[in-house]
């Protein structure tokens, strides 16, 4: 099968574009090198057609769109705070971009768009586990856009026949997590930090929680979403069901690390919430997913990844 993966280049898209490549798929990834980096598909070169190119731009998506079974939309602006500095830029990105994105895919007539959505979508709402059920009350402009997208992929479906899935990730980790900006995700910061000796940040008490989701588990999540009968117009919850605190994560990487951490404490971020935790009953069955790589082994395995990446000792 042909897959159009935009955004192949980043921290999620790499992942997916090797397990693509090792099942034998023909891959295209269109990335405009914003924050995914060449060196990510390093693995795949010359196993894979490389387009650098925005996905604000629809003539770009339709020539990478040409041919395509499959379309995984990963490119986004992938920032809460990020979007709450610069919510233009983001709505641009991550609205326009994938309506760009979708007509090309309903023009292509592709066998199925899946979509990179978001548990931001939740907002704040005290409940927990998040159901799909449960309404969206995004807040940030990063939520909002990427409920939009979600919207988008279904009103796809029900005024042009394109089949659609919608996965809400819920903070994902890994290898190739890029570490480098203040907007990088939280456990990509604290891992970048204790390699350099350095006082990871906390925003807030450290008693917020996330469903901290290994990346692989994520992958094989979207990718059964693409082909499972009966998952078109959905949207899944993409975690595992758990969830672990700031604090808890820090005493488990000391553990991990065998370094001794000292956090320093910052007021909350504007956009955060508090807690967060998915319910994956509709994965389980619609899709089968089932998260296979536990919350501590996941972090063993990033950690050995940050200190060959990043030469920590
Ligand atoms: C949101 C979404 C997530 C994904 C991600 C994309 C929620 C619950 N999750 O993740 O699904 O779309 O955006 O970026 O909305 N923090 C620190 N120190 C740091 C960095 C972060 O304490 O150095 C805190 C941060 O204030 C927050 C938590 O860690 O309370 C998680 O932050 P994050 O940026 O890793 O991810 P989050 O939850 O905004």
């Amino acid at each position: 099968m042909r897959y159009l993966v935009t955004g192949g280049a980043g921290f999620i898209g790499s992942n997916l574009v090797d397990e693509l490549v090792r099942r034998g798929h023909t891959v295209v990834v269109l990335d405009d090198l914003s924050t995914g980096k060449e060196s990510n598909l390093d693995s795949v070169r010359g196993k894979i057609d490389l387009r650098i190119g925005t996905i604000v731009d629809l003539a770009t998506l339709q020539s990478a769109c040409k041919g395509a079974d499959y379309v995984i939309h990963l490119a986004a602006r992938a920032s809460v705070p990020k979007s709450v500095a610069d919510p233009i830029e983001t709505n641009t990105v991550n609205i326009d971009g994938t309506l760009n994105v979708l007509v090309a895919a309903r023009d292509a007539k592709v066998r199925r768009f899946v979509f990179a959505a978001s548990s931001s979508a939740y907002g704040e709402s005290p409940s927990l586990p998040k159901t799909e059920k449960m309404a969206a009350e995004p807040i940030s402009p990063y939520g909002v856009t990427k409920y939009v997208g979600e919207l988008y992929a279904q009103v796809f479906g029900h005024a042009y026949g394109l089949e659609n899935a919608s996965v809400r990730y819920f903070n994902v980790f890994g290898p190739r997590q890029d570490p480098s900006s203040q907007y990088s995700g939280v456990l990509s910061r604290f891992m970048y930090a204790v390699i350099h000796n350095d006082p990871p940040t906390v925003f807030g008490d450290g008693e917020q929680s996330r469903d901290f989701t290994y990346i692989d588990d994520v992958v094989d999540e979207t990718l059964r979403a693409c082909e499972a009968p009966g998952a078109s117009g959905k949207v899944f919850n993409g975690g595992t069901g758990a969830r672990a605190t700031l604090n808890q994560v820090l005493k488990i990487l000391q553990e991990i690390t065998g370094k001794k951490i000292c956090a320093k404490y910052e007021p909350p971020r504007t956009g955060d919430i508090l807690h967060s935790q998915a319910d994956i009953s509709l994965a389980r069955k619609v899709l089968g997913y089932k998260p296979s790589v536990q919350f501590e082994e996941g972090l063993r395995r990033t950690w050995a990844w940050y200190k060959s990446a990043y030469g920590g000792k």
